[in-house]
């Protein structure tokens, strides 16, 4: 099969330029002007921008959580990614307690984990990787680490909060990273202090203060501004690559420049909440809406991550996404069948009991092309870099993904420019009731999605189905 894409305007990270994409089956074999091709069908993107599709780095579907479940599974969830411009997700897998009856085998409980995932995301509708989530660490699970690597999965996610649930301590933490650097793995930190945020809640707790603002207030910026620099610096230590996921605090972009200027092999992503949002949409009667961890936080922070992003002291922009109703009792129709999960609602009389994450797997390309190119913070080609081309290299997928370049995956998407939508909840795909960015005018949005060479998203249409995605082994990644 053969699909021409004629006088289109290609962004890659690095240039744009005017050029024809020949796909041939399910790989990009030619870029270049005036192409010809027998037999192909020729799509005109006259005026369109021709982007790599997106690469989210950071996903929780189908996630269990606070005795409910996030709202989008790896089919809900891929399908909304399409529309929104994204063909390739990174989701993590949890790691079994050790007390859990799957995690029996070797006592490391990680085969147990990721066989689960693999389960889970068989309904793929967009290719697709696993991290996976270092939850508790001993010898068998130190001898387990390398067998990851072999799976295709080259990256651990370790915590310094959540105590007794999913942080690592400090010694784990840079035990786990010498492993990982002994074995070509990349060590992601969820950076802020456990200890404090422990503290802080049971205090919260016990003066009658259980609103959604307390979950911000009992997450203090400075736990995570202090927790980056210490993960940076146990990989100065080691001489190893870490990425610090979910930046939001502008101390955060600091304590990184300060490590990278310093010669540290340390990396930074933000997502678009963390631009947008600060701990007043908490205050709303809706805040709940707004419950994620890390937690927003303030204007000034907002700024500060936007100049990390201008800059280029943050390489990636991910979502983390991880859905849920804001009232789960009453049903969404998705593909025609009422659904109902259980969501916000659980913590109406307790920030701690509100299931953690926001939707935004579909919105992360479109705000961030109205709100972060058009509003001049970044570059188009910026754009490309954090939202498709840096993740694909720091995560070992490229160019196979995130690259407009013969021999890539023909993951391509038409993009509008000029295409205005009124955005929210009746655009989204993703499986939940509402969404952050409800009522926002946006300039520029997908057109075509291709996945593989298919054409998986046409407009408003949907020509994708579960079964379509591929898992990705994924190898060494590069340290940008
Ligand atoms: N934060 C969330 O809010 N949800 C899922 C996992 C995470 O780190
Ligand atoms: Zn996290
Ligand atoms: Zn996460």
């Amino acid at each position: 099969m053969k699909i021409l894409i004629k006088n289109g305007t290609l962004v890659t990270a690095f240039e744009t330029f005017q050029a024809d994409v020949l796909i041939e089956d399910e790989k990009i074999t030619r870029i270049g002007l005036n192409l010809e091709a027998d037999s192909a069908q020729v799509v005109n993107a006259s005026g369109k921008l021709i982007l790599p599709g997106g690469v989210d780095p950071h996903t929780h579907f189908d996630l269990p959580m606070f005795g409910t479940v996030s709202s989008d599974d790896h089919y809900t969830g891929h399908k909304a990614a399409a529309f929104g411009g994204t063909t390739t997700v990174m989701d993590f897998v949890p790691q079994p307690p050790p007390s859990s009856p799957i995690s029996s085998g070797n006592g490391g409980g990680i085969k147990e984990g990721v066989d689960l995932w693999m389960e889970k995301a068989a309904k793929a509708a967009i290719d697709y990787s696993f991290h996976m989530n270092l939850t508790h660490f001993d010898e068998n699970v130190a001898k387990e680490i390398p067998s990851l690597r072999e799976m295709g999965i080259t990256t651990l996610k370790v915590f310094t909060a959540y105590n007794g649930k999913l942080r690592l301590d400090d010694g784990g933490i840079f035990k786990a990273m010498r492993i990982a650097k002994e074995n070509g793995m990349l060590v992601m930190a969820h950076c802020e202090n456990g200890d404090i945020i422990d503290t802080l809640v049971a205090e919260a707790l016990s003066t009658g203060h259980t609103t959604p603002e307390w979950h911000a207030r009992t997450r203090p910026a400075w736990g995570a501004v202090e927790s980056t620099l210490r993960v940076a610096g146990m990989a100065a230590e080691i001489d190893a690559p870490v990425y610090i996921v979910h930046m939001n605090v502008g101390g955060e972009v600091d304590m990184l420049k300060y490590a990278r200027e310093r010669g540290v092999k340390a990396m930074g992503e933000t997502c678009p909440q963390y631009l947008f949002f600060t701990i007043d949409h908490l205050r709303r009667a809706d805040g709940a809406k707004w419950i994620c961890s890390p937690p927003m936080r303030t204007e000034k922070d907002n700024a500060r991550l936007w100049e990390g992003l201008h800059d280029g002291t943050l390489q990636t922009v991910g979502t983390d996404h991880c859905a849920f109703y804001f009232d789960g009792t009453q049903p969404v129709i998705y593909e025609g069948r009422e659904i109902a999960i259980a969501g916000k609602e659980l913590g109406r009389d307790d920030f701690t009991k509100i299931p953690n994450g926001l939707p935004g797997v579909q919105d992360r390309m479109p705000v961030m092309w109205t709100y972060g190119v058009r509003a001049g913070h970044i570059t188009p080609n910026q754009f490309v870099a954090y939202n498709c081309t840096n993740p694909a290299r720091i995560f070992g997928l490229y160019p196979r993904k995130g690259a407009l370049t013969p021999g890539a995956d023909a993951d391509i998407v038409i993009w509008d420019p000029e295409k205005k939508v009124k955005y929210g909840v009746a655009q989204s795909h993703q499986r939940t009731d509402y969404n952050l960015y409800e009522g926002w005018e946006l300039t520029g949005y997908p057109e075509k999605v291709f996945l593989r060479g298919k054409l998986i998203v046409d407009g408003e249409q949907w020509l994708g189905k579960s079964g379509d995605g591929q898992f990705l082994k994924r190898g060494e990644g590069e340290v940008l």
